[in-house]
């Protein structure tokens, strides 16, 4: 496990993962059989974010884990509908809902998933945040609403795809610091501190994951990789070989134009966009991102 060298931080989701394995207990044991499946190929990330923002405070407080739970509930039931979207076969190394039972089904399980974080989200946290965490899945389905719209259009910015990942992905890091600092009690300069370390942390992690799609090991993602070409949704290495190098924007552009990637294709716009440095300047971008994500004292 990615957290077996930080014993504290593993016994602390060890208690997380209690939560979440009993919220994920339901009446359709091929739903629970599924869930389970999932939910442990999971590196469990936003949870330990929650638990290490919160020894910023010095509260201790049991409602850290169910937010923790709650959050990390929340990400997969995105997960679900992601792939869906996306039209996904593979997640976490395994066969994703959709793939398995289909798309209603897939959307059921998401839903269900939904219902649980919900809960455990208004359990351990007050009226004004549980708001605010409203606001932010609206801004992700709005985020996902305007990629789904915008696929296979080339003349996307670089300021709209940041504008995009903040609210896609790096919203829910902001939260799973910032309901940890709030629940320990940290004073209001560190919770923004926290919060902006989540932000600009998510940033980074959704540019290394769109690298990860065009160049990642499907062996260790565990989701398979070209998806994105091949759904249409222009991330930052293909942004920037764009626009670096005319003569592949007007091949791209011809590729696109029926909005049909073949697999050839796929391997071709990806070995161009790594000749015109599109992933070793994402790269520089990821940096400049966790840069920003310093806390400042
Ligand atoms: C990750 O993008 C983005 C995740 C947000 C998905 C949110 C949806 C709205 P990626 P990967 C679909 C659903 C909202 C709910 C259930 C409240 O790059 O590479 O597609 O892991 O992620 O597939
Ligand atoms: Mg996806
Ligand atoms: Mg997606
Ligand atoms: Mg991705
Ligand atoms: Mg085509």
């Amino acid at each position: 496990m990615l957290w077996d060298n930080y014993p504290e931080i593993k016994q602390k989701l060890a208690k997380v993962e209690e939560i979440i394995q009993k919220s994920l207990r339901c009446r359709s044991k091929p739903f629970e059989e599924f869930l389970h499946t999932l939910s442990s190929g999971g590196k469990r990330l936003r949870p330990a974010f929650t638990i290490l923002a919160a020894g910023f405070g010095k509260q201790e407080n049991e409602k850290i884990y169910d937010a923790a739970a709650g959050i990390e509930i929340l990400h997969m039931a995105t997960l679900v509908h992601d792939d869906v979207i996306d039209d996904a076969d593979t997640r976490r190394g395994k066969a994703t809902a959709n793939k398995l039972y289909g798309d209603k089904i897939a959307v059921y399980m998401g839903d269900f998933l939904l219902t649980r974080a919900v809960l455990l989200l208004s359990k351990s946290l007050p009226e004004d945040r549980l708001e605010k965490i409203a606001g932010g899945l609206k801004s992700i389905c709005e985020a996902e609403i305007e990629q789904f719209f915008s696929r296979f259009d080339l003349s996307i910015s670089l300021f709209t795809y940041l504008k995009r990942i903040a609210r896609k992905t790096s919203a829910l890091f902001a939260f799973s610091c910032g309901e940890g600092a709030f629940l320990s009690g940290c004073d209001e300069k560190v919770q923004k501190n926290l919060v902006k370390f989540g932000f600009y942390f998510g940033m980074a992690f959704q540019m290394y994951d769109d690298v990860l799609n065009l160049v990642g090991d499907e062996a260790k993602t565990g989701k398979p990789r070209g998806n994105d070409i091949k759904e249409g949704i222009i991330t930052i290495p293909l942004i920037i070989a764009l626009r670096k190098n005319p003569a592949f924007a007007e091949t791209v552009s011809g590729i696109m134009a029926d909005k049909k990637v073949s697999d050839a294709e796929v391997g071709l716009i990806i070995n161009e966009i790594l000749n015109s440095g599109g992933i070793d300047d994402t790269r520089a971008w990821i940096d400049r991102y966790l840069k920003k994500s310093r806390y400042d004292a």
